[in-house]
């Protein structure tokens, strides 16, 4: 049976592609599903990918991913710089967490470069665009598979 990996998207993020490429590139929220569960594939993980703006909403997905998913990968928007719901969130479940962002937040404005959910995450991916979600999917395969054999 294939694990299954939930990769979550927070504000916004379903304008991909259709604003502000110069920040986030050309694709679509779409294509970088299609690319995660093509890449996921490859690694013998199944994509559980998922959108939207309300923070309500992505806190009742992470406590679902409980018992349902193997790990969490986590673009939080916005939320990223708020959250402390979401920090909990991820906290509560016992999970690796891998926080992507496609910019790199460090060399934006100041109140990017603070995470509240940096806190609950095994590993923090950003600056590389949409590869970040498919390095994730690495990381997670790469650990799934060591706590296999161990
Ligand atoms: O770089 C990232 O992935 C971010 O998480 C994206 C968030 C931003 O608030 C974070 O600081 C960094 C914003 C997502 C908004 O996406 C848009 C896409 C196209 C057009 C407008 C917004």
């Amino acid at each position: 049976m294939s694990d299954t990996v939930l990769i979550l998207n927070g504000p916004n993020l379903n304008l991909l592609g259709t604003r502000e490429p110069d920040i986030y590139g050309a694709e679509t929220l779409a294509d970088i599903e299609a690319a995660a569960a093509a890449h996921g594939g490859g690694l013998g993980l199944d994509v559980d990918f998922r959108q939207s703006n309300a923070e309500g909403e992505l806190v009742e997905w992470i406590q679902g991913a409980q018992g349902t998913a193997a790990a969490i990968v986590i673009n939080a928007g916005a939320y990223t710089h708020t959250s402390v719901a979401i920090l909990d969130a991820l906290l509560a479940v016992e999970l690796p967490v891998l926080e992507v962002h496609l910019s790199n937040i460090y060399q934006r404005d100041e109140f990017r470069h603070h995470s509240y959910i940096s806190k609950a995450a095994t590993g923090v991916i950003c600056g590389l665009g949409s590869q970040g979600y498919l390095l994730a999917l690495d990381a997670i395969a790469a650990r799934l598979n060591n706590d296999k054999k161990a």
